[in-house]
């Protein structure tokens, strides 16, 4: 069985998250998806989350790519990770292009490119914007 680990925040899930998860379990059998916390979006990525950890998780849990969620607690625990689930290819959108190729000393290091035009930050400035149209 192959197996394939992504991580992110996964917040207003959107079109671009569903691409990535997609593609990153089209790469395997078993895809783990490693769901960032509140606590660490907060103090590590400098962002609040809208949707709380559970409900995220929720989410992710009913997708049909996805296999498993494991939580994030910090930027270290990738290589710990890889190991304890036997991960054979750990997966990423192409904004993090480069920053995680020292795993490639225990799996495949795959960075895939982003699904253009929708972030959550993207949707976030359109409703503070009071914006009535489309996204994308
Ligand atoms: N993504 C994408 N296309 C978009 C938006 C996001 O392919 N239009 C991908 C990102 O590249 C990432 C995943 O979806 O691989 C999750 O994105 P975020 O929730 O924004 O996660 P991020 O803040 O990048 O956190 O340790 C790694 C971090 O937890 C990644």
């Amino acid at each position: 069985m192959k197996k394939v680990i992504t991580y992110g925040t996964f917040d207003l899930f959107h079109i671009g998250h569903l691409n990535i998860l997609k593609r990153a379990k089209a790469l395997g059998d078993y895809l783990i998806v490693c769901l960032s916390t509140d606590e660490f979006n907060k103090i590590e990525k400098n962002k609040e989350t809208i949707i709380s950890y559970d409900d995220r998780k929720a989410i992710l849990e009913a997708l049909r790519y996805v296999d498993l969620v494991i939580p994030e607690n910090c930027w270290e625990q990738k290589v710990k990770d890889v190991q304890e689930f036997k991960i054979d290819t750990f997966v990423m959108g192409d904004d993090w292009a480069g920053k995680f190729d020292f795993l490639a000393e225990y799996c495949d290091v795959v960075y895939l490119p982003r699904t253009a035009d929708i972030s959550t930050t993207i949707i976030k400035k359109h409703l503070n914007d009071g914006l009535k149209t489309r996204v994308k």
